[in-house]
């Protein structure tokens, strides 16, 4: 707390001297040093509010499993409605299209966030969505192209191509920044979560969407269908 406190009279300090400079720029023509000022009371400003977050942010680990069986793909996720809303404009990820397949097979985003769908293969493909979460038919593009679909409302939707049948994939997206894709030992890791209770709910292909209440200091979160 002390510290803020210093930091903050150091940054109102920097910024009088700021002002100072631009009065007596027209004179002394220092403008070289203003903008190296100002970028330091920045970062300066910056610095409480990161090292709060790194205090208090944690990775919450957990396993999924079906039957007991640890399962890949398991899209796991928290709720966390006193956070902001996601950016409108946010990041971008690839679900990409390879030797007749999408890779990889389940992608979570949180709302938001823009897919890119290269065509990385030899063949033509038609990706499409039809039935719920978001809907698009991307129609045909040349093979080194890629076109975006921008996931902004939360749910399922399940990609097909309308050449090749066999060509699934999935993409949930969460409205949350907190959420996990299990790996092949039904491992997964959520990122940057401050430590407290929360709602957590699971997906897998095939298998209903489960829920429940989680406390972190209650060690890693099992995921388990029957
Ligand atoms: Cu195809």
């Amino acid at each position: 707390m002390r510290r803020e406190l210093r930091l903050r009279r150091v940054e109102r300090l920097l910024l009088v001297a700021v002002k100072l400079l631009d009065s007596i720029d027209s004179i002394f023509r220092m403008r070289r040093l203003r903008p190296m000022l100002a970028s330091l009371a920045i970062s300066l400003s910056l610095l409480p509010a990161a090292a709060a977050q790194r205090e208090s942010a944690m990775d919450l680990h957990g396993t999924a499993r079906v039957g007991g069986r640890p399962v890949q793909n398991a899209v796991i996720w928290l709720d966390a409605p006193s956070l902001p809303a996601a950016p409108r404009v946010g990041p971008r990820v690839v679900l990409d299209q390879r030797n007749l397949a999408f890779s990889p097979h389940v992608l979570a985003v949180r709302v938001g966030t823009t897919v890119d769908f290269p065509n990385n293969d030899r063949v033509f493909h038609n990706v499409f969505s039809f039935r719920e979460g978001k809907v698009f038919n991307l129609g045909l593009y040349p093979v080194g192209t890629s076109r975006p679909v921008l996931f902004d409302r939360p749910g399922l939707s399940r990609i097909f191509c309308n050449i090749h049948p066999n060509m699934a994939a999935y993409v949930m997206a969460v409205d949350t920044p907190y959420f996990a894709v299990s790996d092949q030992a039904g491992a997964f890791a959520i990122r940057g979560a401050a430590p407290r209770d929360y709602r957590y709910h699971a997906w897998r292909p095939g298998g209903m969407e489960i829920s429940g209440d989680w406390t972190p200091s209650a060690d890693r979160l099992a995921v388990d269908w029957p």
